[in-house]
């Protein structure tokens, strides 16, 4: 394998940086409130996939941005995928006990705790983006700033889970299953690889289109996958309870293509991903290799 090249090697190595960073970010243990800061690191150390990181690593070595920067952006949009796992979690809401092969953030602690583990690590991740320089000047950093709100509120992640929730019993449609994906799920993907893009300076508008229009589709195709793992995966292989679509009456791709035809949209959406970012070069060699990651993934 050449190693200028191996994903595994590149993603390894993010994913250990990004454990670091997030340990040295998240209040320490021993500092009070002690429970609630214990809690937060439980729900966010130790597991997960790390895939907005790398994408937000990944978009910034196309737009040569310091990786400081894409870490710190990449941090903070981790921080609030945690939270949006552990309220998901939460019984008025999917109601489940197992989350990256443990128990859920309300199990193992309280469910008032686990309320306000969501709520601290939704405000940590907007200090984050305040707080350190990602951007060459404070009305980019803005925007950054305002990206990340409008991704993870009602117009994006929240807005896309409450879709969710209310369609739970009812047969949706492929396009209204679209519109409530690329909300609950793309949102923060999308955002993920925008804001590393926009750590750097590399980028002209028609090629932060070009990554946003790549990362709709692997936000979209991120979800595909996840439908059809939880109907083909074991429990003990996704670290979450596997079936759980089905059982609870919940639209998904494969009730409303089966399994095959969803491996196939999620296939062609991999292509429309790859395509999106024609013209951009060897500097996007690791967002196309993210695409096969997503798409490819058996967890
Ligand atoms: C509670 C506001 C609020 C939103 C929740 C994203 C979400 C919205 C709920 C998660 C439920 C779910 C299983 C969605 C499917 C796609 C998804 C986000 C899967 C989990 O993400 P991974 O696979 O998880 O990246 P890891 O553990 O690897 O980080």
């Amino acid at each position: 394998m050449n190693s200028a090249t191996d994903f595994q090697g590149w993603a390894h190595a993010r994913q250990e940086r990004i454990e670091t960073l997030l340990q040295t970010l998240l209040p320490a243990p021993e500092i009070a409130p002690q429970r609630l800061h214990q809690a937060m690191r439980y729900a966010v150390l130790g597991a997960g996939k790390r895939v907005r990181p790398l994408l937000a690593f990944a978009a910034g070595e196309l737009a040569q941005a310091d990786p400081e920067r894409a870490a710190i952006a990449g941090a903070a949009v981790e921080l609030i995928h945690a939270y949006s796992l552990v309220h998901d979690d939460l019984p008025c809401m999917d109601d489940d006990v197992l989350r990256r092969g443990r128990p859920t953030c309300h199990v193992e602690y309280d469910e008032a705790t686990a309320l306000l583990v969501g709520d601290a690590l939704q405000s940590l991740a907007f200090q984050l983006v305040s707080e350190y320089r990602l951007a060459a000047d404070a009305s980019t950093q803005l925007e950054m700033v305002k990206l990340l709100a409008v991704a993870s509120g009602s117009r994006g992640m929240a807005g896309g889970q409450a879709i969710d929730l209310d369609a739970v019993g009812k047969t949706l449609s492929v396009p209204e299953l679209e519109f409530m994906h690329i909300h609950k799920t793309g949102a923060l993907i999308r955002a993920a690889a925008l804001l590393g893009a926009r750590c750097g300076n590399g980028l002209d508008d028609k090629a932060l289109a070009q990554v946003d229009h790549f990362a709709k589709c692997i936000g979209l195709a991120f979800q595909v996958v996840d439908d059809v793992l939880d109907a083909e995966a074991p429990t003990a292989t996704l670290g979450k309870t596997a079936g759980k679509d089905a059982r609870q009456g919940k639209p998904t791709y494969v009730s409303a293509l089966g399994v095959a035809q969803s491996k196939a949209f999620a296939a062609e959406l991999r292509n429309d991903a790859l395509k999106a970012l024609d013209g951009l070069g060897e500097r996007a060699l690791r967002l196309r290799q993210l695409a096969d990651f997503i798409v490819l993934r058996k967890f």
